[in-house]
């Protein structure tokens, strides 16, 4: 896709004056994360130096279980830092000069947004208006990504959704990425800074939190098969929502920031199911029935739910040849499969 070039940038002279190649330089945040542990494999097998964010956490495992399980936990350079303190942010940027910033990190599932609607926006909107802040003021000439969000569209007026389609939040979470996607923008028009903003729809992988759904089935559907539970408790088994594998997304942040010029891209698969089908597909895969065991309850409901999300990746085909290689049920096989071999593993994530 590129050339080992690239993947190099141009760094100090050396003794003889002559300009020296380094590898690339990126800075993730939200490292920890799902999509922090798949773009850090990817960016190291391109050879990239790979700088982590991490939040400082009270438990013993501060680098988190989803890089171990990657394999790649010791090729990280980790540094202390927070979304929502700047002096800090500026002091990680000034230490790592990254050619590429990643903005990963945030207060990231939607449910949680409405017990913690203050947290979200501090650290979801107003930690990424820091990080554009620490870039423009520590190193204007680095790249940056954006982790927007199709939840920005909410109560979508248009039935397939685009770069174009009007946005409608319908959460706290949803109102916090449509700042800083606004944000990423601005600086972008303002600064000329070279700030893209990727429009990601749901993506999942054997690495999502367990919180969000696809992973409660799976996790649920595993337990089941193994004989450790009976039933999954469920919310709305009729919102739709376009899947997609996290590993195929994480290439599409990357080629982005290959572009000669920042812009904004929907990434999806262009197939929308309803919960209840992932559900069919999760149990089937195990050779067991979903009527058998899945019960509804209101404790998982939302206040506010986004009822169908279905993205046209047709700009990111054309302008960046990213197109994604995992069908709906591969994802859910492989997702199913490693929940099987963990559980009989005893290992958690
Ligand atoms: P995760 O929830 O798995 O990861 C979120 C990351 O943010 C974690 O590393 C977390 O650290 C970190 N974080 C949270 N708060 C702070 C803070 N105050 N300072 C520094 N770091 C913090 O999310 P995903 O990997 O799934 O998603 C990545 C990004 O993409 C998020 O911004 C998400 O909103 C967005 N997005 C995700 C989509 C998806 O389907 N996965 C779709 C569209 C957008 P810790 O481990 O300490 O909690
Ligand atoms: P979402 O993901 O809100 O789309 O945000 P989630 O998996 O939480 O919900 C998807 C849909 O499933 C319905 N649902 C349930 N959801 C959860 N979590 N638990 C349940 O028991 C349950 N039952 C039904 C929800 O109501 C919803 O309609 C994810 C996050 O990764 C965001 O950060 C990201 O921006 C968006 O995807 C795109």
């Amino acid at each position: 896709m590129t050339s080992s070039a690239s993947m190099m940038s141009m760094d100090a002279t050396d003794q003889t004056g002559c300009l020296k190649m380094s590898a690339k330089r990126a800075l993730i945040t939200g490292i920890s994360g799902q999509d922090g542990a798949y773009l850090a494999q990817f960016l190291l097998n391109k050879g990239y130096e790979v700088h982590g964010l991490l939040r400082r956490s009270a438990s013993a495992d501060v680098i988190g279980s989803r890089l171990r399980w990657l394999g790649i936990a010791d090729d990280v350079t980790y540094h202390d830092g927070n979304l929502t303190d700047l002096s800090g942010l500026l002091r990680v940027m000034e230490a790592v000069k990254p050619d590429e910033v990643y903005n990963l990190a945030a207060q990231s599932f939607v449910k949680s947004s409405w017990q913690q609607p203050l947290l979200t926006g501090s650290v979801t909107g107003m930690g990424a208006a820091n990080m554009l802040e620490a870039v423009r003021i520590a190193c204007p000439d680095a790249r940056f990504y954006q982790a927007s969000s199709s939840e920005m569209y909410g109560l979508i007026q248009e039935p397939v959704q685009s770069e174009t389609t009007p946005f409608y939040p319908r959460s706290p979470y949803a109102a916090a990425k449509l700042y800083a996607h606004w944000m990423t923008v601005n600086y972008r028009e303002s600064f000329g800074l070279h700030a893209s903003s990727g429009i990601l729809f749901n993506h999942e992988s054997p690495l999502r939190g367990i919180e969000f759904v696809t992973r409660k089935i799976t996790d649920g559907v595993a337990r089941i098969k193994l004989g450790l539970q009976d039933k999954i408790a469920l919310g709305n088994l009729e919102a739709k929502r376009d899947w997609g594998h996290a590993r195929d997304y994480v290439q599409a942040m990357w080629l982005m920031l290959q572009q000669e010029q920042p812009d904004d891209y929907v990434i999806a698969t262009g197939r929308t199911v309803p919960v209840s089908e992932f559900c069919r597909l999760a149990f089937a895969h195990a050779g067991l029935k979903m009527e058998h065991h899945v019960v509804q309850d209101e404790r998982f409901m939302r206040p506010a739910e986004v009822d169908v999300l279905l993205g046209d990746p047709s700009k990111a085909k054309r302008k960046l040849g990213w197109t994604p290689e995992t069908t709906l049920e591969m994802l859910v096989a492989e997702m199913v499969d490693a929940d099987l071999k963990r559980l009989k593993r005893h290992e958690h994530l």
